[in-house]
């Protein structure tokens, strides 16, 4: 795995820079024009432009001037591209570079950060520095744009750009899947004090003790989902949280993102096409409290975190904390629903080959889920390297997601990842497990 020599990581970090970058202008400037590049497609997301010089400025910002000691390139452009410093929905009115100046910029950053490798030591004395963190950050932070620019993408009116999927059919086996697992009560390892990759809110490793209890083998499908929906399950305050009746009430929603009712029958919109819904997919674009109304109909409730991270990483015979659900080593095709290789998710029982420990199901890839737990730091969190990547963040405002969607990378996700969202969004590819008490 991670154990490299200098010379091997230089060349892996160079490699994985370039895979990033193949894939961010896949989804700019080589399927779209000019005029869909700078348009804002919802006011919940930024002009794809945005994210394209985003990523090359955090580059600079980390790659450069942080990690090589190089002067600013274009400083007067940084807070054009600080997340902080303008909302999504005020990007638009920015005096943002045109593409082809972003995308000049962000050559021309990459070239400076290829020519500075040979001169760079990751020495543990340097913190930003040690074992090639902040290339792994950066390397992440340009996956984790990608994903969002899909979600921009899915947002997008118009004709589609990405072909239809003609990869294999996942790997299914044909007997009966148990519908929920067992975790027995126990002390396991919650988050990671040695994983490479580990961004500062997975950190450090530390011990859960949890009561017993069931989780479901697989997501939530787009059929059980639709049997809550026509149940009129949108319409029963009792199986609503008071803030989720609130949305409910005030939005007008009634299915998930992207359904779409003709008479009897239910379609979706994916990417521009508009095509039957896929009952044994699991549902997607479904907000926490939309997960949360379905599991108190279903009878059951939402996983907290720990409990998804236990379900997905421990294996209790052993007593070993896994960095994948099917063991340390990354997976492949076999495995999961990963990295955009199908624009959608794999019918839930999908990948016997993935499964964890506990037999649980598509614990990483096809789509995020939502936990019931609110995102705060693992006790012990230090901030590394900056505030604003998660401690912001922390407090009640926030779910914590788990487990990756299709348009995850695999360098971006393991059962230690965390990320969150507020409970309202349905843009992003989430969707969710139930659980109970044993
Ligand atoms: C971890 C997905 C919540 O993409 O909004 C991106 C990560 N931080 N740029 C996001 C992030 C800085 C973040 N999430
Ligand atoms: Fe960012």
């Amino acid at each position: 795995g991670d154990h490299v020599t200098a010379d091997e990581f230089k060349s892996l970090v160079a490699a994985e820079l370039e895979r990033a970058r193949d894939r961010s202008f896949g989804l700019t400037t080589n399927v779209l024009e000019e005029a869909d590049l700078v348009a804002q497609h919802s006011r919940l997301m930024s002009p794809l432009v945005w994210d394209l010089a985003h990523v090359g400025n955090y580059e600079e910002l980390w790659l450069l001037r942080a990690a090589a000691g190089i002067d600013p390139m274009r400083p007067e452009i940084d807070s054009l591209y600080d997340a902080f410093e303008h909302p999504r929905s005020e990007r638009p009115t920015l005096p943002l570079l045109s593409p082809a100046e972003a995308r000049g910029y962000i050559d021309l950053v990459r070239r400076k950060v290829l020519d500075s490798l040979d001169s760079i030591r990751l020495s543990p004395d340097r913190p930003l520095l040690d074992a090639g963190f902040v290339y792994r950050m950066v390397i992440q932070h340009e996956h984790q744009h990608d994903e969002t620019m899909l979600a921009t993408h899915q947002l997008r009116r118009g004709e589609p750009v990405f072909p239809d999927s003609d990869q294999a059919p996942a790997p299914h086996d044909h007997r009966l899947l148990a519908p929920e697992v067992l975790v027995e009560a126990g002390e396991f390892v919650m988050g990671t004090s040695t994983d490479r990759w580990a961004l500062d809110n997975e950190r450090p490793a530390h011990k859960v003790s949890l009561p017993a209890f069931w989780i479901d083998s697989t997501p939530v499908s787009n059929a059980a989902y639709r049997a809550f929906v026509t149940a009129g399950g949108y319409d029963d305050e009792c199986l609503w949280d008071p803030a989720g009746w609130q949305w409910r009430c005030a939005s007008g929603k009634r299915a998930p993102a992207y359904w779409v009712r003709e008479g009897e029958t239910w379609l979706r919109r994916r990417f521009g096409r508009l095509e039957p819904l896929v009952d044994d997919e699991p549902v997607q674009h479904v907000c926490w409290y939309e997960a949360d109304a379905y599991a108190r109909w279903a009878g059951r409730r939402l996983p907290t975190e720990a409990e998804w991270e236990k379900a997905a990483s421990w294996d209790p015979v052993n007593g070993v904390k896994r960095r994948f659900p099917w063991g340390d080593e990354p997976g492949g095709p076999g495995h999961a629903n990963l990295g955009q290789t199908r624009f959608h998710p794999t019918p839930v029982g999908s990948f016997p080959a993935g499964a964890s420990p506990v037999g649980a199901r598509q614990m990483l890839g096809d789509v995020w889920e939502w936990t019931s737990t609110a995102f705060t730091g693992h006790p012990g969190f230090c901030v590394f390297p900056y505030r604003e990547y998660s401690e912001v963040f922390f407090g009640n405002d926030y779910k914590v997601l788990r487990g990756g969607s299709w348009a995850t990378d695999p360098l971006a996700v393991r059962t230690t990842f965390r990320n969150w969202d507020y409970p309202i969004r349905r843009q992003i590819f989430a969707g969710f497990r139930c659980a109970r008490d044993a």
